[in-house]
């Protein structure tokens, strides 16, 4: 039997009901910046170490919850996991991104590629979800999450993080069919994933498409949007008698809020390029909205912090369906205590 939740402000916020204040969580919570998330990833002895040993998992997810005042954990793990458990073969080359040793390239690579079964090959991370729901004990919701097909696909054909997505695009416009294969490949994937975590505990469901924003508009519906609609429609939307909310986040997508609206997801990641206020006109208040601070703005004063807090909150404006977030992860050299700051700010400033 799971414990009731003691806070559930963000599931509230994410249907759109009233809450007491403005739910706040932060993407990269658990990470670089944090000393303590430091010392445990130098115990694991690798990144891939620490996110398939559920206790260190565990561990470094409440590491964020138990120095500021959350409102939701997010499970610690990668995007990059069902490419690996695909066959690519990440690692992570010390003080560099990560890497994949068997990228895909051909029309072959993406016929050979398995649908990987989640508790075969991802079963780590469905460990790591059911220990971190059981060790909150109901303090918080947890997020659990994965990558959008398109963003997954540009790391598996470039082999890594890219600037400029050239053989991700030179796929696109010279092999469209094959790309289009390897989009339904992993949003099969992506779908079977996403339902084993919320099986084994997840509360809520983000997908991150980090790199939608590199397409055209015509591109974007094609090769992104049209995959994160296949996953919204292949969701389980429910779980132990409660909603769970889905939300979805194309970095520099601001000009597409209305159509990934249309997908039915429940919220929408916004980053600071775009206003809140002009977000919600556009989206018609059909969904919530989960940001939208410049990451950058922590490394301001506590009164500068405070005052770009405000100015999130004032573009808003009344009513329900806010998650405060940053715009895009929390930098690495961002001092811990800025963020703590920014936490306290929103608790107190947006309390109804
Ligand atoms: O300790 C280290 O050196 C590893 C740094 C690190 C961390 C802390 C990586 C490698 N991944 C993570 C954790 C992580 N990644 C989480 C944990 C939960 C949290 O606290 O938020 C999440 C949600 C992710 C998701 C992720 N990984 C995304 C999507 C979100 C985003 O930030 O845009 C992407 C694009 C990745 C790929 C990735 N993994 C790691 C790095 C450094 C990168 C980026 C590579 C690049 O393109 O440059």
């Amino acid at each position: 039997m799971s414990q009731p939740l003691q806070n559930d402000l963000y599931l509230r916020a994410l249907n759109r009901e009233e809450t007491s204040r403005t739910p706040v969580w932060v993407m990269r919570q658990a990470g670089r910046y944090l000393p303590e998330y430091l010392k445990v990833r130098k115990q694991a002895g690798d990144f891939m170490t620490l996110c398939s040993t559920p206790d260190l998992a565990c561990e470094v997810t409440l590491q964020p919850l138990d120095r500021f005042n959350l409102d939701a954990a997010i499970l610690f793990s990668d995007i990059l996991t069902i490419p690996d458990a695909m066959g690519l073969g990440l690692h992570f080359e010390t003080g560099e991104g990560p890497k994949f040793s068997n990228p895909v390239r051909t029309r072959a690579d993406v016929e050979k590629l398995p649908i990987p079964d989640p508790m075969d090959s991802l079963r780590y991370v469905m460990d790591a979800v059911s220990t971190i729901r059981r060790e909150l004990n109901g303090r918080v919701p947890l997020i659990g999450f994965s990558g959008s097909p398109w963003t997954l696909a540009t790391y598996m054909i470039e082999g890594g993080g890219s600037k400029d997505f050239s053989k991700v695009k030179g796929m696109l416009f010279s092999d469209p069919e094959s790309l289009h294969m390897l989009l339904d490949k992993t949003a099969q994937s992506v779908i079977s994933y996403l339902n084993a975590q919320v099986e084994s505990g997840a509360q809520s469901l983000m997908i991150f498409d980090t790199w939608g924003g590199v397409l055209s508009p015509e591109n974007y519906r094609e090769f992104s949007l049209r995959y994160m609609q296949q996953i919204v429609d292949g969701l389980k939307r429910e779980s132990d008698g409660r909603k769970v909310p889905v939300v979805l986040f194309t970095k520099n997508g601001g000009q597409w809020l209305d159509i990934m609206a249309d997908t039915g997801c429940d919220g929408l990641g916004v980053d600071w390029t775009t206003n809140l206020a002009d977000a919600r006109i556009k989206t018609g208040d059909r969904v919530a909205l989960q940001g939208n601070l410049d990451p950058s703005v922590l490394y301001g004063s506590p009164e500068v912090i405070k005052h770009h807090v405000q100015k999130v909150l004032d573009s808003y404006g009344p009513g329900p369906g806010h998650v405060f977030n940053l715009g895009h992860g929390i930098h690495q050299f961002v001092n811990p205590e800025h963020l703590g700051v920014m936490v306290e700010a929103v608790r107190e400033l947006s309390t109804r």
